[in-house]
């Protein structure tokens, strides 16, 4: 070869390999671009795309029209998708141990410094094939929103939407349950095919639900947990700096928690704003309520999964 024809191929070696460097990950979220549980993940997109420029980059291919809710789990765990945004609700068919994340309310920084994050990145590792790199909204409780007023906290008699977020208290308390994707609530509501949701106390608005929703029962209960996963084998192969960037990112991720306070108090006065009444029964009808669901809720995962339950149980001290 021309030495000017080697020279050019080194030099286009050169810069094909310091872009290779630049690694893309392909990621979905499970619930709506630009709705409440999207949104902060959607900002973490864009801080790593701006921090890891020429290190790391986010494809973010969107919500649920890419990958359907219930699968996203499975699409990480496969590597279909590197990295998804998800509720463990969303995964307990591989996972039955994630129904009992939401019952650990105990901010990041304390769940990272006792254990939690490293049990659950276990989890993860080994029936999701995932890094467990962030966890968001543990100060975000749930409701039961009903279109059928009560008179007390008993469900008998209605249908009401759920996920496995709310299952076993639906069902403990006389309702019957009926599992559906978010998308579908709406449509589900105005048939009149369910009485009633549950849904945590942000982001209602976000889908137009505030139009076929009368009452938001009391007290709120569990605590909302969206995470971050990144395929495993997709984690391995990042360099340490890459890594790093991700994790810094994820803890600043969980720090936006902190934003949450005040948007939950916003939210409710605009739910009474927009004629959504609260079924308030009193304390000890909510204290009764509140231990109920816990403890049905716990039974539930430890039933399930009797290694890990009582572990998880330990760790979120209730
Ligand atoms: O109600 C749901 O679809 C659900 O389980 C959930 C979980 C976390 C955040 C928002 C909704």
């Amino acid at each position: 070869m021309r030495p000017t024809l080697i020279a050019g191929l080194a030099a286009i070696l050169t810069v094909s390999s310091a872009a290779a460097e630049e690694v893309t990950l392909r990621a979905v979220s499970a619930f709506a671009e630009g709705t409440e549980f999207s949104k902060n993940f959607e900002r973490f997109v864009e801080k790593v795309n701006a921090d890891g420029k020429g290190l790391i980059k986010i494809n973010y291919i969107g919500g649920p029209r890419a990958v359907p809710p219930f699968e996203v789990g499975n699409a990480v765990r496969t590597r279909v998708v590197d990295m998804a945004n998800v509720t463990g609700a969303f995964y307990t068919n591989l996972m039955p141990e994630a129904d009992g994340f939401k019952l650990n309310g105990k901010p990041m920084s304390e769940q990272r410094k006792n254990g939690t994050w490293e049990y659950m990145n276990q989890l993860h590792s080994q029936k999701l094939n995932s890094q467990y790199l962030a966890r968001q909204f543990h100060n975000v409780p749930f409701h039961i929103y009903l279109n059928k007023k009560i008179d007390k906290i008993d469900f008998t008699g209605l249908k009401i939407r759920v996920t496995p977020v709310y299952r076993d208290v639906v069902e403990a308390l006389g309702g019957a349950p009926i599992t559906t994707a978010p998308g579908e609530v709406y449509t589900a509501l105005e048939r009149g095919v369910v009485d009633g949701y549950g849904w945590p106390i942000t982001g209602i608005f976000d889908l137009g639900w505030e139009k076929v929703t009368k009452y938001r029962m009391e007290p709120p209960f569990y605590s909302v947990e969206v995470n971050v996963l990144v395929n495993l084998d997709a984690w391995k192969s990042l360099s340490d700096a890459q890594r790093k960037l991700l994790n810094d990112a994820a803890l600043w991720l969980e720090g936006l928690d902190s934003e949450k306070e005040a948007v939950i108090k916003a939210e409710r006065e605009r739910q009474a704003a927009a004629g959504i009444q609260a079924l308030d029964f009193g304390a000890a009808a909510s204290q009764a309520f509140l231990a109920r669901a816990y403890d049905v809720a716990w039974q539930s995962v430890i039933k399930r999964a009797p290694e890990s339950g009582p572990k998880l149980r330990q760790l979120a001290g209730n």
